[in-house]
């Protein structure tokens, strides 16, 4: 199950199907519960084990992939969740670039190729839409501090913002006039580089499928799920916050921050519970889905209710 991507160099240019290689062992599971799933892993292969531990990984069980690639949020493709599935095969992920610019004293265009020769990890995360359902996903990616080291923010560089791909020709409801594109959104420069925060290249042990943001997208664990944009091609570092797709479009219902917060409703439904993709039972939210440890400290002293 653990992966690893091929390197540029060994993938060839007409490789439009995905496979998965399997090079490497990592993963950021608990020594003991990594030993069962992982048995047999050549001890050569093992990389140096990072501090990273997510906790939830044992608690919940992985949702079927069949569930997580079919039950998607990208407006660009359509409002329902069955629409990218169906429609993101018009994405084209390759060429990709993404440009990574701003507050930064070294602006750099990574290619696709550059990003998946960062070291990938496996980390198995909670996803909470802000719409009340989840799903439990193992994602294949790295921490974003990794990227934003390379370009070395500036002094002056207290938010990132993030970019999707702007593609009328491939997205068909760019064409309709239906909100306002791209999908934009940002993170406190902090937030940005808490070890949670990775940008994901594949999930399930494979590259991305389209509809859930090929060829590389942000995952936030501890926010809701809109924050983890997909299918990335700018990021920009910048002095002052950013706009952001939901708030801009509805602020009273979505703010920046977007932590999950089961103490919060959203003005037309709780947040207290949410329904796990592919269960009956609701189960309760938990403050910042379940990542409070790890990340309440960001938010120390803020009032979570009105910076929501
Ligand atoms: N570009 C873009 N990114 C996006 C969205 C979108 O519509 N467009 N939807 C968001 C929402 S609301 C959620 S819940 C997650 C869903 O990710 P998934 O479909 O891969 O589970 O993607 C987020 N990223
Ligand atoms: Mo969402």
């Amino acid at each position: 199950m653990l992966l690893r991507f091929p390197k540029a160099s060994q993938a060839r240019e007409d490789e439009v199907t995905p496979r998965p290689l399997f090079l490497s062992r990592r993963s950021l599971l608990a020594g003991g519960a990594a030993a069962a799933l992982f048995p047999d892993a050549a001890a050569a292969a093992l990389q140096a084990p990072t501090t990273v531990r997510p906790r939830d990984a044992k608690l919940d069980e992985v949702t079927p992939k069949k569930s997580a690639t079919t039950y998607n949020n990208f407006y660009e493709f359509g409002v329902a969740k069955t629409d990218p599935a169906e429609a993101a095969g018009a994405l084209r992920t390759r060429p990709w670039e993404v440009v990574v610019e701003g507050e930064v004293a070294k602006p750099t265009t990574f290619g696709i190729e550059d990003l998946l020769n960062f070291p990938l990890e496996e980390r198995i995360y909670r996803l909470r839409c802000v719409e009340a359902w989840s799903m439990v996903i193992p994602w294949v990616g790295f921490p974003l501090a990794e990227l934003l080291k390379r370009v070395e923010p500036t002094g002056a560089a207290r938010y990132v913002a993030f970019q999707t791909l702007h593609a009328p020709d491939q997205m068909p409801v760019l064409r309709t006039g239906f909100m306002e594109w791209p999908y934009v959104e940002g993170l406190r420069l902090d937030e940005a580089m808490h070890p949670l925060a990775i940008l994901a290249v594949g999930m399930y042990g494979d590259v991305l499928p389209n509809q859930n943001g090929a060829p590389v997208r942000l995952v936030m664990p501890w926010k809701y799920g809109f924050k983890s944009i997909k299918s990335i091609v700018r990021i920009r570092l910048t002095r002052d916050q950013p706009p952001t797709t939901w708030n801009r479009m509805q602020a009273q219902e979505y703010g920046f921050y977007a932590n999950v917060n089961p103490d919060v409703d959203h003005p037309r439904w709780s947040q207290a519970t949410e329904r796990r993709v592919g269960e009956f039972l609701r189960r309760k939210t938990l403050p910042f889905n379940g990542y409070a440890e790890e990340v309440a400290s960001l938010y120390a002293g803020m009032d979570l209710k009105a910076s929501f």
